[in-house]
């Protein structure tokens, strides 16, 4: 990272050292472009971090030509446990293209039909548990469930692994230790210097250790089944070869990506669904929509099975998830440095090598999306909406040929999972919840329970159009709100 003396001209310097980061840094951030502009320096005991949210910048670093995917403090820290997994590789080492052009394929839009019956699995897992609730009144605990639903669902169709999630009390330990190690890597970086950190390091190295042997032995009960299966990734890293030049992943790598996988795949899709969730509980109208568009799916049927093709048809489903990545985009920064000496937008000169990061959070309320960004409105991802706005408005799984290579896999898991809560409950704010965001690296709104009543015929008949105060079709009971 760049010093003082390689910070660019002209852009507004905050020096953080007296407070530090704090628990929350992206918020810190959100807080001082809200003070200080789009772009501005982050100083933290004279190492400085130039942050960007202002859009035209932000499309002028999609240029692959001049920019690349920089890893920053974060995921060099990352690394610690990732190494040269697909998400903590540099550009130029070996194993990024190779697996890169490996794995693709298997995550083509296509592709989704082969997880698709992994992932209803575990959805009706999910299902059973808040069916209990719904039964009992107990309130939910939404992204802990989500948490153990996307566990849940890479394991199986990533990996043919159970973690078997909802018959625990608790988080799987895998869970726990892998939260650990992203809370390190993300507290590592407001370190004072010369503090002793030792104690933390060791429990990092035991958590980080750990995660190594469920892996190992993840891949070794594959092995053991003789056959590598290569419908799935594992199977995919196992057995296929590199299509240029004919060799394969060798086993340090693959446990490097079956790590990256599981991290990268299930904390930052469960905090998506998390926060629809919250929005559909606070927005009745937008709740009422979406109920309206998975009823003409699935009409009454108790228990539908989600159809592989269903998932495509969730248009307004969809737009929901996009609000709320774009207000809360679970990944919430991404680095980027110039591969030449050049200027930023015209305007912002970088030497070769310097990097600056995006906040998307804020990326996603600049003045392009309208007077009132903080308002949660689907309306903002119709087709007409979206081909009217910059390309580079809405970032929430990065830029260029380092972007999510799990986008597909995430939006069809959580376009199913919101569509089948939606259709089988009705979402009770029961405590008022206020938003707390909690950050571990990601994203996810802390402590939000729900409570929920089953819906039932009547409720599907009566779900009201926008705009019309009473839209049955027969006679009955008023519609929920
Ligand atoms: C990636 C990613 C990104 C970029 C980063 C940078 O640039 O640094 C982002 C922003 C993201 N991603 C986001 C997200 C969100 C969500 C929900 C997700 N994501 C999901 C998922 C799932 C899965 C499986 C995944 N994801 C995965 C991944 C990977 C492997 C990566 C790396 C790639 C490369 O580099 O090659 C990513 N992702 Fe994601």
């Amino acid at each position: 990272q760049s010093g003082p003396a390689g910070t660019p001209p002209g852009i507004p310097v905050v020096d953080i050292t007296a407070t530090g980061p704090g628990r929350t840094p992206i918020q810190q951030v959100m807080k001082l472009m809200r003070a200080h502009g789009p772009v501005l320096v982050r100083r933290l005991y004279g190492r400085d971090v130039t942050f960007i949210s202002d859009a035209d910048l932000v499309a002028d670093l999609a240029d692959e030509e001049r920019f690349a995917k920089h890893i920053g403090p974060a995921l060099e820290n990352v690394r610690a446990f990732t190494a040269d997994g697909l998400f903590t590789a540099y550009n130029d080492e070996p194993n990024w293209a190779k697996a890169h052009d490996i794995l693709m394929p298997a995550f083509a839009l296509g592709s989704m039909r082969t997880y698709h019956p992994a992932m209803v699995t575990v959805v009706r897992r999910l299902v059973a548990s808040w069916d209990r609730a719904a039964c009992t009144g107990q309130p939910v605990d939404v992204p802990g469930d989500m948490t153990r639903m996307t566990l849940d669902t890479i394991g199986l169709a990533g990996f043919g692994y159970d973690f078997g999630s909802f018959a625990r009390d608790e988080p799987h330990p895998f869970v726990e230790s892998m939260v650990r190690c992203l809370e390190w890597s993300m507290t590592r970086m407001g370190r004072a210097p010369g503090t002793d950190h030792t104690t933390a390091d060791r429990a990092f190295r035991r958590d980080a250790d750990y995660l190594a042997a469920v892996v190992d032995e993840v891949i070794a009960s594959r092995v053991g089944a003789g056959s590598y299966g290569a419908d799935d990734l594992l199977g995919l890293m196992l057995g296929a070869s590199h299509p240029a030049d004919g060799t394969t992943l060798d086993p340090a790598n693959i446990r490097n990506q079956v790590i990256t996988f599981l991290i990268a795949g299930h904390e930052t899709t469960s905090g998506a669904v998390s926060f629809a969730l919250y929005y559909l509980a606070k927005n009745p109208a937008v709740l009422r929509l979406v109920q309206r568009e998975v009823d003409a799916l699935w009409g009454d049927t108790p228990d539908p099975e989600p159809a592989y093709d269903d998932i495509g048809r969730l248009t307004y489903t969809r737009q929901v998830l996009n609000e709320a990545l774009r207000l809360w985009p679970t990944a919430a920064a991404f680095s980027r440095h110039a591969r030449v000496d050049t200027l930023l937008g015209g305007r912002l000169p970088l030497r070769a090598g310097q990097a600056v990061t995006v906040l998307t959070p804020m990326l996603h309320r600049q003045p392009l999306w309208g007077d009132n960004p903080e308002q949660f409105d689907p309306e903002r991802f119709t087709r007409q909406a979206e081909s009217a706005r910059p390309v580079h408005a809405f970032k929430p799984f990065g830029t260029g040929e380092r972007a999510c290579i799990g986008r597909q896999f995430a939006l069809h898991e959580a376009t199913m999972l919101l569509a089948t809560l939606v259709h089988r409950y009705r979402l009770h704010d029961h405590a008022d919840y206020q938003l707390t965001v909690k950050e571990t690296l990601t994203l996810k709104p802390e402590g939000l329970t729900l409570t929920l009543t089953p819906r039932t015929p009547v409720d599907r008949v009566h779900v009201p159009l926008p705009g019309t105060p009473f839209a049955s079709t027969g006679a009955g009971p008023a519609p929920d709100t």
